[in-house]
């Protein structure tokens, strides 16, 4: 779909520690799916939910974005290799100006990205999107390579108000019982 907007992200290193288990649980899914483990990531109120199945290295995720508008795009994702901007494997959300949800994936290949289409690095099934009462909600599975569990991760929303990335470890194996 081309390059409907441009990015240009400036990185802002932070070294934070996620807090597990935080009242993120109390959100209800239109679609009633319950996730076993969720955190409210250090900046934007964002929240990462997740079930890891370790049989199959698959997580099941839900990225949401509070306090988002019409015709701004949200991203969250894993950098398998390092931590860092390039090479995250995104998670891409764009709120259209009529308020619905395209959701794809992006591979981010360099700082002036344009989170153009593509595949990852790892299998992504059953993406999309929705937009509810502000809240941009992103679902996906996500075929971890094998042995995995730790990852930067990444996240951000656009175009305007926030040209901000924060990296972080997320570690995708703890459990909601391991939390407090
Ligand atoms: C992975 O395993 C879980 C639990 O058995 C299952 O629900 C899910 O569909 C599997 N995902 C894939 C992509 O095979
Ligand atoms: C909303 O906008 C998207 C993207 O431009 C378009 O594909 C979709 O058909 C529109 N939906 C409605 C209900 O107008
Ligand atoms: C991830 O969390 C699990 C469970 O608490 C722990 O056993 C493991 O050592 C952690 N891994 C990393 C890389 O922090
Ligand atoms: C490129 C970059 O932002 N790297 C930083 C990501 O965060 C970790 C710590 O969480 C730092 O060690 C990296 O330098």
């Amino acid at each position: 779909m081309g390059t409907p907007f441009h990015i240009i992200l400036f990185m802002i290193l932070s070294f934070l520690t996620i807090t597990y288990g935080q009242d993120c649980n109390t959100y209800t899914f239109t679609n009633n799916n319950v996730y076993s483990t969720c955190v409210t990531l250090p900046s934007l109120n964002s929240q990462l939910h997740w079930t890891y199945h370790p049989s199959n290295t698959t997580a099941d995720v839900a990225y949401r974005q509070p306090g988002v508008s019409n015709s701004q795009w949200v991203a969250w994702g894993l950098n398998v290799d390092r931590p860092g901007m390039v090479g995250t494997q995104a998670l891409v959300g764009l709120v259209s100006s009529n308020g619905s949800v395209q959701a794809y994936t992006s591979s981010v290949n360099g700082y002036g990205t344009g989170l153009q289409r593509s595949g990852l690095s790892f299998a992504v099934s059953g993406i999309r999107g929705e937009l509810v009462n502000g809240d941009v909600v992103v679902y996906a599975s996500l075929s971890l390579p094998s042995g995995r569990t730790s990852f930067a991760q990444v996240w951000q929303v656009g175009p305007i108000s926030y040209e901000l990335l924060i990296n972080t470890t997320l570690n995708i194996s703890v459990q909601l019982e391991e939390s407090h």
